[in-house]
């Protein structure tokens, strides 16, 4: 058996690596050809634990390949990037872009997958396009959408360990997918079709979007009625059924802020909680910045200075180097578009440096700061203890 694995990104890769691991021939696609260098050189341009000596095995023992292109093989599965384009319209050209280069390769029985997160119907949609190219294959394709849900930071155990849901256009290409990955996955799969599959991912996502809104509304009520929201949390969580997640700076990443928008653009009218879920998360990024701005004149007021500030974090969770989508990030430049002449401290413990923001250590900003915010609770900040006399803005329930 051989696969075509057309995306090398940060699902692709490691699933690709996987695969190989069980002695099955893949073939790796990306349109990027450094990124289809650094492989076949057995290395990766992109940080996940065990993912290199992963990469470097499989390339190694002549499993895995990258090119610029796809060959014939059995199996093909699409695992390349959906973004948006416009207003938060899902942008499923890349998906159609790597169809349509496999579509003359395709033969009788074949197997086509696609992983990546896209809008309800996108895989009936390229099983119609394949079908128009190809008529004479019509029926004879196993045509499946089986999502990723992997942990970004712990892909290399959740592939093989997460469960899987697995919906096919048919119940014959249904059985041929869940066949497919049962070689590699040791959790269970779970049969369902095309449309449940794809809208599972958005759900999954959508849910803890609108449970993390959930967790910052409480943050804002609170710190009106001058209740802390950690408390008050913990607290009615201790209730059999309840179970509130923590609320920050705003929700970061590209799934979790992501995908709610791919429902909201198809069914606006219907999806009222998603919708309002992503404003309430945005808001609170740009709420956090206003706070700063609050606090920054209050101190001025009181001290007759101007302050120096301290702001801790800049990744869109704690303990990773990722600031893509980061609401931290959005912060400290919403911050530092209202600098005057206050000094700043910028602290990300994760990364070395960063071509815009000039970083300090996190021990010296917060001994040398006035104000000191904290946006992502990394663990290094946990060891910080600073006394009574700064002023300390806890968006991320570090001290809570
Ligand atoms: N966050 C909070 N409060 C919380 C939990 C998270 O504010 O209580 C924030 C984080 O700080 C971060 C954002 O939410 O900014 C998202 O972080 P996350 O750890 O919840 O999730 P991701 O984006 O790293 O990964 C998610 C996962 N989905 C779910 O947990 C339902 C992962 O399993 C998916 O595979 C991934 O999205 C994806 O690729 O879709």
């Amino acid at each position: 058996p051989s696969v075509v694995m057309i995306g090398l990104g940060y699902i692709g890769l490691p699933t690709a690596a996987l695969i190989a691991k069980n002695n099955t021939y893949v073939h790796g696609v990306d349109i990027n050809p450094k990124v289809v260098e650094t492989i076949n050189e057995g290395k990766i341009h992109i940080v996940e634990p065990d993912l290199d000596e992963a990469v470097a095995n499989a390339v190694k023992e002549g499993y895995l390949k990258a090119a610029t292109s796809p060959v014939v093989a059995d199996t093909y599965l699409i695992v390349v990037p959906t973004p948006f384009k416009g207003k938060n319209e899902p942008d499923i050209s890349f998906v159609e872009a790597a169809t349509r280069g496999v579509i003359p390769l395709l033969k009788d029985d074949d197997l086509y997958i696609i992983e990546s997160t896209s809008p309800i119907g996108t895989t009936e949609k390229m099983m119609n396009l394949i079908y128009e190219e190809r008529p004479n294959l019509k029926g004879k394709l196993n045509i499946a959408y089986c999502p990723e849900r992997v942990l970004p930071g712990n892909v290399m155990y959740e592939l093989v360990h997460n469960d899987r849901v697995i919906g096919g256009v048919d119940e014959k290409s249904t059985t041929k997918a869940l066949a497919f990955y049962r070689q590699f996955i040791q959790g269970d799969l779970h049969e369902t079709n095309a449309r449940t599959a794809e809208m599972c991912k958005l759900v999954e996502n959508s849910s803890r979007d609108v449970q993390i809104a959930f967790a910052n509304e409480l943050s804002l009520i609170c710190d009106k009625a001058d209740i802390n929201v950690w408390e008050l949390i913990e607290l009615a969580n201790k209730h059999p059924r309840v179970n509130i997640l923590q609320p920050g700076c705003g929700v970061g990443g590209h799934c979790i802020a992501v995908d709610p928008y791919f429902i909201v653009a198809d069914y606006p009218m219907e999806s009222q909680i998603i919708g309002k879920a992503r404003e309430i998360n945005n808001y609170k990024s740009f709420w956090c910045a206003e706070k700063v701005k609050t606090a920054k004149l209050e101190f001025e007021i009181e001290h007759g200075r101007k302050p120096s500030i301290a702001l801790m974090g800049l990744a869109f969770k704690p303990n990773i180097d990722d600031l893509r989508e980061s609401p931290a990030k959005y912060i400290a430049q919403k911050v530092l578009q209202n600098a005057n002449n206050e000094e700043y401290f910028i602290v990300e413990p994760n990364i070395s440096e960063h071509k815009v923001f000039k970083l300090t250590n996190y021990m010296e900003a917060a001994e040398n700061a006035d104000i000191i915010v904290y946006l992502v609770a990394h663990k290094e900040f946990k060891t910080i203890t600073s006394d009574k006399s700064k002023v300390v803005l806890d968006f991320c329930g570090i001290i809570k």
